[in-house]
C-alpha cells in the first residue's frame, strides 16, 4: 500500500486510470518512440484527509527548459492575478516596504505588478524559458525549485517576507515538508502563505477528472490543508472560494496564533463535512462518476465520426492529456487540437499524438464540432468565438457531463 506524503500513514487507490505521459509533455514525432509513461492512480488518505497521486515522476521530467504553459496565456487569469497583486497581497502588508516572494512565478504575470509598483519582490520559477520572460519583464527570478535551502537563501539576501504567494504550484511538491520547512522560516512574524490551487470539492462536483495528471500530486481541501500546514507550526486564517481553473481555493496561512482566524474557514470546514470529503463511499462514488464520464464521451465521439462530422479539440490544456489517455481517444476522432501557445503548435499531443496546430488553422476552416478541453476558460473563450457559432459550429463538453452545448448557451 502506498504511503501518504504528509501523514506517512497507509492509504489505498481509489482509481488508476493506467500509463499516462508527461502531461505537458507535447513532442515532436522523432521523439515517440522514447515517450515516457507512469502509472496514474489517486487515493484518499483517510488520516490526514489528503487526496493523492500514488506515483508522481520526477520534478526535472516535468519542468525544464521547454516547458510548454505559459500563465500569460488567457486574457482572464491576467486579470485575476493583477487583482491578486494590487488587491490582495497589499492587504498583508506589514510596512511600507514590503517583500514579496512567489513560489512558480512562470512568465511574471504576478510579480509584473510589483515591478511597475516598485514592490521588492523574488520569484522562484524551474521552468527556464517561461521564467526568462519574466525576466524580461524586469522580475527579479530565481531559476531553481523552491525548497528549505533556498528560502534560507532568499531569507540572508532580502530578509524576511511579508507575503509568499503561490498559484496552481503547492499541489506539486512531493518534498512538501522540506517546502513548508522553508516557508515557515522565511515569513516575517505577522507574514502570509497565500496560495491557490484547484478545490477537492469543486473536483469531486463537477467529476472534474482531468485535474488529475503529474503535475498535481495533491487536490487539497481546507481539512487537509490545515493538517498539513499545523505540522510547521502555521494555521490557515482565511479561505475564499474562486472561479478560476474550474474551481480552485485561495488559501491565505500564518503562524499560529499569530493572526486571528475568519469565520469563513469553520464555514467551509462545514461544507466539507457536508460534502463527505472525508468519506471513502464519495472516492467510490466519483470513480464510478469518471467510468461513466469516460463511456460517454467515447460514445459521443464515435457517433461523430460515424457520422463523418469533423471533430477538433479547442485548447492543448494538460487537463486534456488525461482525457485522452484514459478514453484512448486519437486521432480518428480528433482532427487536431487548436492552441494559441506558440511552444506547443507543430507539436503532437502526449501519448495520443494528436497534432496540435495554430488557432488560425481552427478559424481557417472550422469544424463541426469543438471538444472544449479549455472549459476552465469557456467564459474568455465563447465571447471570442462568435464566428464559429454563427458558422453553426457547436461545442462538446465533458465537464460537469458529456454533451453538446446547446445552440443559444452563447447568445
Ligand atoms: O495547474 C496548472 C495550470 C494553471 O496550468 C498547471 N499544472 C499547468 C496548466 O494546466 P492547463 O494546461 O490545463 O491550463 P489551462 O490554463 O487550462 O490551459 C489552457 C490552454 O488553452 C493553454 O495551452 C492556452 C490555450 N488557450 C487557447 O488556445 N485559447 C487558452 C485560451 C484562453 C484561448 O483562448
Amino acid at each position: 500500500m502506498p504511503t501518504c506524503r504528509i501523514c506517512q500513514s497507509q492509504f489505498e487507490p481509489f482509481i488508476s486510470f493506467g500509463k499516462m505521459p508527461i502531461a505537458n509533455g507535447f513532442l515532436a514525432p522523432e521523439q515517440f518512440d522514447r515517450e515516457y509513461f507512469f502509472e496514474l492512480a489517486v487515493g484518499f488518505c483517510p488520516t490526514c484527509a489528503m487526496v493523492q497521486l500514488v506515483d508522481q515522476p520526477n520534478k526535472e521530467q516535468m519542468f525544464h527548459e521547454h516547458y510548454a504553459f505559459y500563465s500569460s496565456m488567457s486574457r482572464h487569469m491576467a486579470e485575476h492575478f493583477k487583482r491578486v497583486a494590487l488587491n490582495i497581497m497589499p492587504r498583508y502588508f506589514a510596512s511600507n516596504d514590503p517583500f514579496v516572494v512567489e513560489i512558480g512565478s512562470n512568465d511574471g504575470v504576478l510579480l509584473e505588478h510589483c515591478v511597475q509598483r516598485g514592490v521588492r519582490h523574488v520569484g522562484v520559477e524551474p521552468a527556464a524559458n517561461v521564467a526568462k520572460v519574466a525576466q524580461e519583464k524586469g522580475v527579479e527570478t530565481i531559476v531553481e525549485f523552491f525548497d528549505e535551502e533556498l528560502a534560507g537563501r532568499i531569507r540572508s539576501e532580502h530578509g524576511q517576507a511579508d507575503v509568499v504567494f503561490s498559484a496552481n504550484t503547492m499541489l506539486q511538491f512531493s518534498y512538501m515538508r522540506s517546502v513548508l520547512s522553508g516557508i515557515a522560516s522565511l515569513l516575517k512574524p505577522s507574514g502570509v502563505l497565500i496560495f491557490e490551487d484547484p478545490y477537492l470539492g469543486d473536483i469531486i462536483e463537477k467529476t472534474s477528472y482531468d485535474q488529475m495528471y503529474d503535475e498535481h500530486l495533491f487536490y487539497f481541501s481546507v481539512a487537509s490543508v490545515d493538517a498539513m500546514v499545523r505540522r510547521h507550526g502555521m494555521a490557515v486564517i482565511d479561505v475564499e472560494s474562486l472561479p478560476v481553473h474550474g474551481g480552485s481555493m485561495r488559501y491565505v496561512v500564518a503562524h499560529e496564533g499569530a493572526l486571528s482566524v475568519s469565520s469563513a474557514v469553520a464555514a467551509q470546514r462545514a461544507k466539507e463535512e457536508q460534502l463527505g470529503l472525508r468519506d471513502l463511499t464519495t472516492y467510490e462514488h466519483l470513480r464510478k462518476r469518471i467510468e461513466q464520464s469516460r463511456n460517454d464521451l467515447v460514445t459521443l465521439l464515435s457517433r461523430f465520426h460515424d457520422e463523418g462530422k469533423r471533430v477538433v479539440g479547442y485548447g492543448a490544456t494538460s487537463k486534456s492529456t488525461t482525457i485522452l489517455n484514459y478514453c484512448n481517444i486519437g486521432p480518428d476522432l480528433i482532427e487536431f487540437i487548436s492552441d494559441i501557445t506558440p511552444i506547443k503548435q507543430g507539436k503532437f499531443s502526449p501519448g495520443m499524438h494528436i497534432p496540435v496546430r495554430s488557432y488560425e488553422e481552427f478559424i481557417a476552416h472550422y469544424p463541426d464540432y469543438a471538444l472544449l478541453f479549455a472549459w476552465n476558460h469557456a467564459r474568455e473563450i465563447m465571447a471570442k468565438e462568435n464566428n464559429f457559432h454563427r458558422a453553426g459550429g457547436r461545442w462538446i463538453v465533458h465537464v460537469p457531463k458529456v454533451g453538446v452545448l446547446a445552440h443559444d448557451f452563447v447568445r
